[in-house]
């Protein structure tokens, strides 16, 4: 059995690609009763109806995935942990960096590995889950017990056939589409547009040089492997894209009226900048205008 502990676009992917039988989501304050039912759009093939159950209390799971939105995460396991044994590994899914590090520093024994996918979901209605896009997803051990789980919790999620690679340094994955998100997800809340639409706008391309200086600033002062602005704005660029019709996550929590995941974006690199004495006036901009959106 396979928990997943948050119910949403990228969860509901996860539970729609196991068996029925083989997953359960983790109940939080306020889910119902009744199993959770939606019909799934995978890609290229018919759509299907799935149910995934509620775990009940007493069943323990081989592992969990974590599916919550970055700035829930601490508090939705809190309250999920204590009832799992410590060496259920814990899978974690947060777009942005800080939330993993903030549950690997409270739960240090436990197996706890992170999660950089590209795969993509959508939820145009709420009984309906779309993969919007085949990508990949890179697992690697955030805790010393980690290390060992990362080979079995691949093979548990073999049964999805989506793609998963294990990977040493799963920070530096997380660094790579943190710099992506941060090009592209703020943009495109502030401007209401798909991702394409940006890269002709002229807000974008007045900020988007000055925002990959202080990108390439963070990173080189966070130990990450140096890169010139421009080779950060040609990634960016690279994926706004192949992505051009897609509504980023950003966006579509501030159509839906959802807190965004702001602050372990551009927020994150404005926390950094600080720590090591980095101005970061653009990210701070863009970080302040997505929340008066919010
Ligand atoms: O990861 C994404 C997101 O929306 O959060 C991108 C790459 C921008 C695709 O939409």
């Amino acid at each position: 059995m396979i928990a997943i502990l948050g119910a949403g676009s990228l969860g509901r992917l996860w539970a729609a690609t196991l068996s029925a039988g083989q997953v359960a989501f983790v109940p939080r304050p306020g889910s119902m009763a009744e199993p959770a039912r939606y019909t799934f759009q995978p890609v290229g093939r018919e759509s299907f109806k799935v149910t995934v159950p509620w775990l009940k209390p007493g069943q323990i799971p081989r592992v969990l995935l974590v599916t919550t939105k970055a700035g829930d995460t601490l508090n939705a396991l809190a309250a999920a942990l204590p009832a799992l044994p410590e060496t259920v590994p814990v899978v974690l899914f947060q777009n942005g960096l800080g939330s993993q590090q903030a549950v690997a520093d409270r739960w240090p024994s436990r197996p706890i590995i992170a999660a950089s996918t590209t795969e993509g979901a959508n939820r145009p209605k709420p009984d309906t889950t779309v993969h919007a896009g085949l990508g990949e997803t890179w697992m690697g051990a955030l805790t010393p017990a980690g290390h060992s789980c990362v080979a079995k919790v691949i093979e548990d999620l073999a049964p999805t056939d989506l793609v998963i690679h294990p990977v040493e340094n799963v920070l530096g994955k997380l660094w790579q589409k943190l710099v992506i998100n941060a090009g592209i997800n703020a943009f495109t809340a502030i401007l209401d547009c798909p991702n394409g639409d940006i890269l002709e706008h002229p807000f974008y391309l007045h900020w988007i040089d000055p925002l990959c200086q202080e990108i390439a600033a963070v990173l080189k002062a966070a130990g990450q492997p140096a890169q010139t602005p421009g080779a950060l704005r040609q990634q960016i660029e690279g994926v706004a894209r192949k992505t051009a019709t897609n509504t980023s996550s950003m966006r579509a929590d501030v159509l839906a009226g959802r807190r965004t995941e702001i602050d372990f974006i551009n927020g994150y690199l404005v926390k950094l900048g600080e720590q090591h004495g980095i101005a970061t006036p653009v990210n701070q901009m863009l970080a302040g205008q997505v929340q008066q959106l919010n």
